[in-house]
């Protein structure tokens, strides 16, 4: 079976796993889930049972969750093609390492914006809860420059599986107007290299339902329903 990415929408930060995709080109479909309805109805149990985006169903039928270890999957299996690298080198350890510090201080430094947004609060709270989220936002920005070292990529001298999954969480800043990219020179021109990408570019696409073209095996979507007809018949 071609495997299938659930993304979330809007704004998932499943974007950096179908640009993965796309990247790395195998055959793959999508299956479109809102948040945070869809996510956290029963239907989408079975894909993925702590209600979360993304999740992979791979070719045996069986379903992978977690952004780090959807992107470590696919980066094991391109290893030939320079996305994945051999697991005792010095660009595996490095991968991993920029994964782990954007799926936890990158990623959660926007956790309290997206709670003002998502929540009634009053004002005050409001306030006190978006300067938090912007101070934590700032430091992770600062960390990542730092991490950068005035490098193009996060990863050696090329793009890796890393820099897509950055462009998906690095967007919120944008959204929430947290903080001015331009404060940390080389993060900011990784965001801005990355918009020029094809793939980068079909993510968007995507999840706007606009016109979508791939560079990779995009093969279509599939509805939940009928994903979920495949991993039952799989099992
Ligand atoms: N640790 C998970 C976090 C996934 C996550 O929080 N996904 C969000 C979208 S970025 C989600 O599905 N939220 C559910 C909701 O909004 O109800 C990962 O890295 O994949």
């Amino acid at each position: 079976m071609t495997p299938i990415l659930f993304y979330g929408v809007p704004e998932g930060c499943s974007f950096g796993s179908i640009v993965a995709l796309e990247w790395t080109g195998a055959p793959y479909r999508l299956c479109r889930i809102d948040m945070p309805g869809t996510v956290s109805s029963n239907a989408y149990g079975p894909i993925n049972p702590v209600h979360e985006t993304p999740s992979l169903m791979l070719p045996n039928g069986h379903v992978l969750s977690e952004s780090m270890a959807i992107l470590n999957h696919i980066a094991a299996r391109t290893v030939a093609k320079g996305w994945g690298f051999e697991p005792k080198s010095e660009k595996f350890d490095r991968l991993n390492q920029m994964l782990a510090f954007l799926n936890t201080s990158f990623f959660n430094a926007f956790s309290p914006l997206w709670h003002v947004v998502e929540h009634e609060l009053e004002a005050s709270a409001k306030e006190v809860i978006r300067a938090y989220g912007i101070a934590k936002v700032e430091k992770a920005h600062a960390q990542l420059e730092t991490l950068l070292g005035g490098r193009d990529w996060l990863v050696g001298e090329e793009k890796s599986l890393a820099d897509a999954y950055f462009a998906g969480i690095a967007r919120w800043n944008d959204f929430h107007q947290a903080v001015d990219r331009r404060q940390f020179p080389a993060v900011s021109a990784l965001y801005d290299r990355l918009q020029g990408d094809a793939a980068m570019r079909f993510a968007w696409a995507i999840e706007h339902e606009a016109e979508a073209k791939t560079t990779g095996q995009f093969l279509g979507h599939v509805t939940l329903q009928e994903a979920l007809g495949e991993i039952r018949q799989a099992a």
